[in-house]
């Protein structure tokens, strides 16, 4: 009989995840479990029954733009996949965005939210990116305190009613740039009324089904740069559902996330209204930028978390050479490589979701604020590149079925590669790294969340890999100092010093919880994740590449 493979299977997202479990065991008291495992359960067999075939059966459909009805009106209608529709109705029903402002699990509100973000993220089409933006809107709208907003849209952006619930874009990037904000080219102008319109073009716009979205524009008169620029809320359409002066010129062709249906747009007298002041717009939408920033970290555990899970399975059933994969010394040290990647960028990423659930609760001090400043920009960088290079390895471990498209593989790879770029790139967020740095708090706290760590080390290999990860950041920071003034050799070398400050961090918190996991539950496997990520390198900086021979080379100059 000829040979057909098994393919690979997907198991339950939740019951299968030691990592995930443990950490709620570690984290999570006695009555808060008893609330949200049951919740994790349920969005699990949702993901197992309903998402991960619809998935499937979806693949070839990608949303469409219909720009005129038949009769010659202009309609700028966007169709979107019936994954999306569906997924708009279990995220508000499950709480994606909700858990994070109904506060039942207190501090640890973030924390259980993001645990169902992370379950959910893998089988959503990438439906977390509008999530991501109505979290970051709620977040933002809530901090500048803006009352009308606040009753008018939160409540609808955290809404667990379908009926009611709205998701926000996030409309930052121009022609001018994603990254230079700044140069934003939208202008504002006030009525006499005092009605604010917005005109402009907003180059990459994500969330454009979204019913509302936040975004900038300079008021006429002000300066040039960031600081001219005014936070601005919009909603996208009027009481008979017509856009309000919002024509979308076309639907990016991506690479990737190609169920997001991210926009050109352009704005003519768009109605809108200021959120803050007329000025500082950058530093206005920045709890914005934090927030998705944060769902992106999320977001790439959650695919290396699901690319192991197909690759694990796969390499039970395939055999090759006269074994399992699973058998096979070298298959088997690669798993195990890309394991240890995925548990200590875990660490990492839950515990920003720990700081910010804090932050919401008022509960940090100010080392607590800088350290959440920090490590949100560290988490997002390392665990982006984290998700490209883990996702590729995986479709690896499948060989070239990995690379056919309808073993729904090929797609993991291609979505995670839009994680180092959107939401700030990694050298833009190496340099983001570098502000928060500029702040000596932020060095005390980041000092005193290594000692935490190394304390919390009851046993000798793991004090050890704590106390090896507490000298590369310490060997970081005195690198930092000796060459304070020198504002390019920082800038060249900010990315060796990001990556070095968020793998030794990610290991020190990996051995804190293998320390529990190994004296509490007796579970070895943490400590093995920790060792091996410790022998894979975590201090990235190499000091005394000169920055003329750096551009000779990168510019080929002779
Ligand atoms: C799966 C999940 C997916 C999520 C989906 C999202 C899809 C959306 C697609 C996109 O739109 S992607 C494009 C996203 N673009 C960015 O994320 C922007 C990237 N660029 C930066 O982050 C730059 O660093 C920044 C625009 C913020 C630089 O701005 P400026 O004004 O040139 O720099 P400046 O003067 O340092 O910062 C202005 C103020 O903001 C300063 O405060 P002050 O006014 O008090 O001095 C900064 O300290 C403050 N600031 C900047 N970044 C901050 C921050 N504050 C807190 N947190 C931060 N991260």
């Amino acid at each position: 009989m000829a040979f057909y493979q098994d393919p690979p299977a997907l198991e339950d997202p939740y019951e299968s995840d030691r990592v995930l479990r443990a950490y709620i065991r570690r984290v999570f008291s006695q009555s808060e479990r008893e609330v949200l495992e049951p919740a994790l359960a349920s969005l699990s067999r949702v993901v197992l029954d309903e998402l991960d075939p619809l998935q499937r059966a979806d693949r070839l459909y990608e949303p469409t733009l219909t720009a005129w009805d038949p009769w010659g009106h202009r309609v700028d209608h966007i169709e979107v996949t019936a994954l999306w529709k569906r997924a708009k109705v279990l995220a508000a029903e499950h709480g994606l965005v909700a858990t994070g402002y109904e506060r039942a699990y207190g501090a640890l509100s973030r924390a259980a939210q993001f645990a169902l973000v992370y379950l959910f993220a893998p089988s959503s089409d990438v439906y977390t990116c509008p999530l991501a933006m109505t979290d970051g809107a709620a977040r933002t709208l809530r901090s500048h305190k803006h009352a009308t907003l606040d009753a008018h849209a939160v409540s609808r952006l955290i809404s667990r009613d379908p009926t009611l619930a709205w998701t926000s874009g996030q409309w930052m990037t121009e022609r001018t740039g994603g990254s230079d904000v700044g140069r934003s080219e939208t202008v504002a102008r006030r009525d006499p009324s005092g009605a604010w319109s917005l005109s402009g073009t907003k180059w990459f716009t994500s969330a454009t089904t979204s019913e509302m979205a936040l975004t900038l524009a300079r008021p006429e008169g002000n300066p040039e740069g960031s600081k001219g620029l005014a936070l601005f809320y919009v909603e996208t359409r009027d009481g008979q559902g017509l856009l309000r002066n919002i024509s979308i010129n076309r639907l990016k062709d991506k690479l990737g996330t190609r169920k997001v249906p991210t926009a050109e747009l352009s704005l003519q007298d768009t109605p809108a209204t200021l959120v803050s002041s007329t000025t500082d717009g950058v530093r206005a939408i920045t709890p914005m930028l934090n927030v998705t920033r944060t769902w992106n970290a999320v977001c790439s555990i959650a695919f290396m978390r699901r690319s192991l899970s197909m690759a694990r399975d796969y390499a039970r059933k395939r055999v090759a050479f006269g074994e399992r994969l699973a058998d096979k010394p070298l298959h088997v040290e690669t798993l195990a490589d890309m394991q240890s990647e995925f548990e200590a960028a875990f660490s990492l990423t839950f515990r920003v979701c720990e700081l910010l659930g804090l932050d919401d609760d008022g509960a940090l001090d100010g080392h607590g604020e800088q350290l959440l400043r920090l490590l949100t920009p560290l988490a997002k960088l390392s665990t982006g590149k984290q998700a490209v290079a883990l996702t590729s390895e995986a479709m690896e471990c499948f060989g070239g079925a990995g690379y056919v498209e309808d073993t729904g593989l090929p797609v993991l790879l291609r979505d995670a590669q839009v994680l180092p770029i959107w939401e700030g790139t990694t050298n833009v967020l190496s340099l983001d790294v570098l502000r928060a740095l500029a702040r000596s708090e932020a060095h005390e706290a980041l000092r005193e969340e290594f000692a935490r760590c190394v304390r919390n080390c009851r046993e000798t290999a793991l004090e050890t890999h704590a106390l090896d990860a507490q000298r590369a950041c310490e060997r970081a920071l005195a690198w930092l100092a000796r060459n304070g003034g020198e504002l390019r050799v920082i800038e060249a070398h900010g990315r060796k010093l990001a990556m070095t400050l968020a793998r030794s961090l990610s290991l020190a918190l990996l051995c804190s919880h293998a320390s529990w996991s190994l004296t509490v539950e007796g579970d070895l496997r943490p400590s093995l994740a920790a060792a091996r990520y410790a022998q894979r390198g975590i201090d990235w900086m190499r000091e005394g590449s000169a920055l003329d021979d750096a551009s000779r080379l990168a510019m080929d100059l002779s």
